[in-house]
């Protein structure tokens, strides 16, 4: 059974937001019609969500550090984030033209870890509910899409990976933050790398790919 995994598609993220990412709010109109499709098939669509408290300890106001820099976060090399996606703050809002989506997992709750994945925290060391709500529906396949390509997608599909799923992921709707200019494009190798199949939304959009 195959499921839709739409990662962070929140104002922070997208243009005009504290960690906007470029162009992210021009996928939204490719992840709504995937929305459509899945829920047409009776498939399980899931949003993630960065979900921060106000002294989550990725932000550099909160470190100490310089935006964008790595330093160490309780063990772990932690980028250095501007404050973003704070709990219950429009920012954390999902996109207001994003359909909505009935299944949400939050992440990034705990102020000493930060969470890319949809899945665990970056020490794997927590699990969200996300693996246990896609074995409960049976779950064996994914279709990732979402923000940000080179993080919370990145992390999402190798743990996706990693727990025994097929992961394909729907590469024109996904955007990166692109700290560096080839990240992205970086990301999405290695994603392929570790087994997963890097698709478009024409091919997963054509009616000839049942679900
Ligand atoms: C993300 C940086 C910090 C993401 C979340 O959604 O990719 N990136 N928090
Ligand atoms: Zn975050």
């Amino acid at each position: 059974m195959k499921a839709l995994i739409v990662v962070d598609i929140q104002n922070d993220f997208c243009e005009g937001g504290s960690l906007a990412v470029r162009e992210g709010s021009q996928i939204i109109p490719t992840v709504n019609q995937l929305i459509e499709k899945f829920q047409e098939s009776d498939k399980l669509a899931v949003a993630t969500q960065d979900w921060h408290p106000q002294n989550h300890g990725s932000f550099a106001a909160n470190s100490g550090g310089k935006l964008g820099e790595v330093g160490q976060l309780h063990g772990l090399p932690q980028v250095w984030w501007p404050e973003h996606c704070v709990q219950g703050t429009v920012g954390s809002a999902f996109h207001s033209e994003l359909l909505p989506i009935p299944f949400v997992v939050q992440k990034g709750t705990d102020p000493e870890i930060d969470s890319y994945s949809g899945f665990f925290d970056n020490g794997r060391r927590k699990e969200t509910e996300m693996h246990q709500l896609l074995q409960k529906h049976g779950i064996d396949e994914l279709y990732v899409v979402g923000i940000a390509t080179d993080y919370c997608v990145k992390y999402t599909v190798l743990d996706g990976l990693h727990l025994g799923y097929k992961v394909n992921v729907i590469t024109d709707a996904c955007r990166g933050v692109n700290l560096k200019p080839t990240d992205s494009e970086e990301a999405f190798q290695e994603m392929k790398d570790q087994g997963a199949t890097l698709i478009s939304s024409e091919q997963v959009l054509d009616p000839a790919h049942r679900l």
